[in-house]
C-alpha cells in the first residue's frame, strides 16, 4: 500500500492530464496573486471590478472551452472545472464573474449563435474587453422561468423588447446582455436575444445592500421599448432547453468552484488547530475538531471526485443534467456545511475578515440559491427517480 495525503485523500492529481495540471496551476498563480490579495478589501466596499475581466481574459480564465478559433483554448470541461476550483478558493464573487462570462455568456452565442455573432462577440468576450451578462431570472420567475413576463414583439426589420430582469450578475458594466423572452413571433416560445449595452431602452441599475457575493456586481436589467434588428435573435435554439442548456456548463463549474471554497475553509481550520492551544493543548488534538476535519476531508474528497467523473462524462458527450443536478445541490450544500464549521472552529477570529472563513460562508447561501436551489436540485433528481414531478 502507498502514503496516504491528507490534503489529496484519493489522489485527484494523479487523475490529471498534464495539461489539465499545467492550466490549472495558471489559474492557480492568478488567483492567489492578483485575486487573493484584492478581495478582503472589495468585499468590504462591495466595489466594481470590471477591470479584472481583461485581467482574467490575459489569464485564460475566460471561455476556456471555446475552440481556438474564436480566441479560446479549446480545452476541456474538466480543465473549467479546475480554473473554477481555483478561482473560487479565493471568492465565490470572482467565480461567478468568470462562469457568467464563459458559461451563460459565451456558450449560448457559440452554441446557438450565427457565425456573425460568434465572430462579432466571442473574441472580445475571451480576451475580457467585452463583458457579458445573462438576463433569465425575473421579479416575479425565479425557480420558475417558464413564468417571465419578458416578451419579444415582431417590428417590420426584427423586435421589441419589453420586461425586466433580476438578480443579474455583472449587468451594471456588462457590454453583451444574452437575455431570454417569450417571443410572440414563435407562438410565445422563449428565445434568446444578443442586446448591446448602450441600446435605447435598455439600462442595468445596480442591487445594492447584498451581505453575500459583495466582490461580485449584481443588477436587475430594465427593457422598454428596447427595438434590435432579426440579427440580435440567437437563432439556433428555441424552449427552455436554450437557457438550461447554458445552466448545465455554470452548474457543473459550480459543483468544482464550491469545493474550492471548501478546501479553503478545510486547510485554514486544520492549520489553526494545530497552531492554537487551549486548556494546554492544540485544538486539532481533541477529539471534537479531529471528526470535524475528518469530515471536511471526506466531503471534499468525494464532491471533487463526483465532479471529475462528470467532467469526463462531459468531455466524452455522456453527461445527463440530472448527474449535474446531484453535483451541483451536493456540493454547494457540503461546502456550505464545511464553511459553517469551520468558521466556528476558528471561534472568535471566524467571524473576522481577515480570516475569510466568513466571507466564503456568506458566499455559499448565495451559490446554494443561484442557478437552481438546493430543493429545486432535489425535486429534479425526485422526478428522475420517481417519473412523478412533484413542481406544481
Ligand atoms: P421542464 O418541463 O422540466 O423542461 C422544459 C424544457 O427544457 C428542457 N430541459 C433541459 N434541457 C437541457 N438541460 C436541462 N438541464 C434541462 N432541463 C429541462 C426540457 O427537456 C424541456 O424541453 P422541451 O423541448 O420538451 O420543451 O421545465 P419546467 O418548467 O418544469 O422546469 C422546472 C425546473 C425546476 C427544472 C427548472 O425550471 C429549473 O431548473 N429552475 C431553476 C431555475 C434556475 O436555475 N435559474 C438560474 C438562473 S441563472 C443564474 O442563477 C445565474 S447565477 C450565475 C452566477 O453568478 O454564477
Ligand atoms: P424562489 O424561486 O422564489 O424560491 C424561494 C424558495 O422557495 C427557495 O427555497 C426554493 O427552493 C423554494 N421553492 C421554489 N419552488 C419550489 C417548489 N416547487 N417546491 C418547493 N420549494 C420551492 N439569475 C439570472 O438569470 N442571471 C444571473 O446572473 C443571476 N445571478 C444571481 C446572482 C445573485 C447574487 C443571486 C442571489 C441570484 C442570481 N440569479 C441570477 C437568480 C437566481 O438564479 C435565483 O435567485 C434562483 O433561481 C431562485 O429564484 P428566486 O430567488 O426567485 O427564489
Amino acid at each position: 500500500l502507498g502514503p496516504f495525503d491528507w490534503a489529496d485523500a484519493l489522489l485527484l492529481e494523479q487523475q490529471l492530464s498534464e495539461d489539465e495540471r499545467m492550466l490549472r496551476d495558471a489559474a492557480r498563480d492568478f488567483a492567489q496573486s492578483v485575486l487573493q490579495p484584492r478581495v478582503t478589501q472589495a468585499y468590504r466596499d462591495e466595489a466594481a471590478a470590471p477591470d479584472l475581466f481583461p485581467l482574467m481574459g490575459e489569464a485564460g480564465l475566460l471561455g476556456c472551452t471555446i475552440p481556438e478559433e474564436y480566441g479560446g483554448l479549446g480545452a476541456s470541461y474538466v480543465t473549467y472545472g479546475l480554473i473554477a476550483r481555483e478561482v473560487e478558493r479565493v471568492d465565490s464573487g470572482y467565480r461567478s464573474m468568470m462562469s457568467v462570462q464563459s458559461s451563460l455568456v459565451m456558450y449560448p452565442i457559440h452554441a446557438y449563435g450565427s457565425e456573425e455573432q460568434r465572430r462579432k462577440y466571442l473574441p472580445g468576450l475571451v480576451s475580457g474587453t467585452l463583458i457579458g451578462c445573462f438576463g433569465l431570472t425575473e421579479p416575479d420567475a425565479g425557480s420558475d422561468p417558464a413564468g417571465m413576463k419578458t416578451v419579444a414583439k415582431r417590428t417590420a426589420d426584427g423586435y421589441v423588447l419589453n420586461g425586466s430582469k433580476m438578480w443579474i450578475s455583472n449587468a451594471p458594466f456588462a457590454d453583451v446582455f444574452v437575455v431570454w423572452a417569450k417571443s410572440e413571433a414563435h407562438d410565445g416560445k422563449i428565445r434568446g436575444f444578443v442586446l448591446d449595452k448602450g441600446t435605447p431602452g435598455l439600462s442595468a441599475p445596480k442591487i445594492g445592500g447584498k451581505l453575500s457575493l459583495r466582490a461580485s456586481t449584481t443588477g436587475e436589467i430594465v427593457m422598454k421599448d428596447v427595438a434590435v434588428g432579426e440579427d440580435a435573435l440567437l437563432p439556433g435554439v428555441q424552449g427552455l432547453k436554450g437557457p438550461f442548456g447554458c445552466l448545465n456548463r455554470a452548474r457543473y463549474g459550480i459543483a468544482w468552484g464550491t469545493m474550492g471554497a471548501a478546501e479553503f475553509c478545510f486547510h485554514a481550520a486544520r492549520q489553526y488547530g494545530l497552531d492554537r492551544k487551549q486548556f494546554g493543548k492544540p485544538l486539532a488534538q481533541t477529539q471534537l475538531y479531529q471528526k470535524k476535519l475528518a469530515d471536511m476531508q471526506t466531503e471534499i474528497t468525494l464532491g471533487l471526485q463526483a465532479a471529475l467523473q462528470v467532467g469526463r462524462l462531459m468531455d466524452a458527450g455522456h453527461a445527463a443534467p440530472e448527474m449535474i443536478s446531484l453535483i451541483k445541490r451536493n456540493n454547494c450544500g457540503k461546502a456550505l456545511e464545511i464553511a459553517r464549521h469551520s468558521r466556528d472552529m476558528h471561534g472568535g477570529n471566524g467571524i473576522s475578515d481577515e480570516f475569510h472563513i466568513m466571507r466564503h460562508m456568506i458566499n455559499l447561501e448565495t451559490v446554494n440559491t443561484y442557478e437552481g436551489t438546493h430543493d429545486v436540485h432535489a425535486l429534479i433528481l425526485g422526478r428522475a427517480i420517481t417519473g412523478l414531478q412533484a413542481f406544481f
